[in-house]
């Protein structure tokens, strides 16, 4: 049995759906709905103590941490591989998907919750919003729904994470411009967990953070054009509400 936990519209998740769909197998979706708060229930906080998606259960192992499942993934079915070979491109590809976990995911997400938190944070009273809170088990999560709710962020603050992801997206460009690949001549998990945060990026409106670089303007086109991209239009259809800012764009 390999169930995940996930979401539709969070770039993690779909990071470990992208290389489920990649490597061909077979998974049980449990979808949570994370403005309804799901992923502090207690049952899954016994599952996922962090209290984020995604999570993954194979058999009596659970792995948590989107790169770690997805490094988990290519030990335990490695049929289609998606690491390449070599000592040094394997290391390439996990200085990226370092460079996603610690400096990608932290700057894209105020500018996330910005643009589709804000108005769940808006309904919500005081008193709710400071139970959830004190449900909420990371920290940067509570600071993040304290921001949109109580001092929403900054144009100049989002101007400010937004100049970090160009920033990294120019180193790869760098990259794109030696080999076809970020680790290389294959696609690779750096690769496919880059993806859903330039998909996100699109969402954001925010495409001019590439749009002048040739060698990832190609990159992004070969992307989409794989049939694992479908992936993406798959979970929208079966799970986002019509009513989410994301439905029109996405
Ligand atoms: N480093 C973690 C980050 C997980 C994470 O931040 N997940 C987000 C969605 S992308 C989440 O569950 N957020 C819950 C919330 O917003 O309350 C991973 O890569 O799995």
């Amino acid at each position: 049995m390999l169930r995940l936990y996930f979401n539709w519209n969070a770039v993690c998740a779909q990071k470990v759906v992208l290389c489920l769909t990649e490597k061909g197998i077979d998974w049980t979706p449990h979808h949570l709905v994370l403005s309804n708060f799901e992923q502090l229930e207690p049952w899954y906080l016994d599952i996922n103590p962090a209290g984020l998606v995604p999570a993954l259960v194979h058999d009596d192992v659970i792995v948590t941490e989107s790169t770690v499942i997805n490094e988990y993934l290519e030990d335990a079915f490695p049929e289609v591989q998606l690491r390449p070979t070599s000592p040094a491109a394997r290391a390439r590809m996990r200085w990226w998907t370092k460079q996603i976990d610690d400096v990608l995911h932290p700057s894209i997400r105020p500018i996330s919750f910005a643009k589709f938190v804000t108005p769940r944070a808006a309904r919500l009273s005081r008193a709710d919003l400071d139970g959830i809170m004190a449900r909420t088990p990371k920290k940067e999560i509570a600071t993040l729904w304290r921001r949109v709710a109580e001092a929403p962020y900054s144009d100049q603050e989002l101007a400010d994470y937004l100049a970090k992801i160009r920033n990294l997206v120019e180193t790869m460009e760098t990259a794109l411009s030696r080999s076809r690949w970020l680790a290389g001549d294959g696609v690779s998990l750096a690769d496919l967990g880059m993806t859903p945060y330039f998909r996100r990026l699109v969402q954001l409106e925010k495409e001019a953070v590439w749009s002048d670089l040739p060698a990832t303007c190609a990159w992004w086109d070969a992307i989409r054009a794989r049939p694992s991209f479908a992936m993406f239009d798959r979970l929208r259809a079966q799970y986002a509400p019509a009513d989410h800012p994301a439905n029109p764009t996405a």
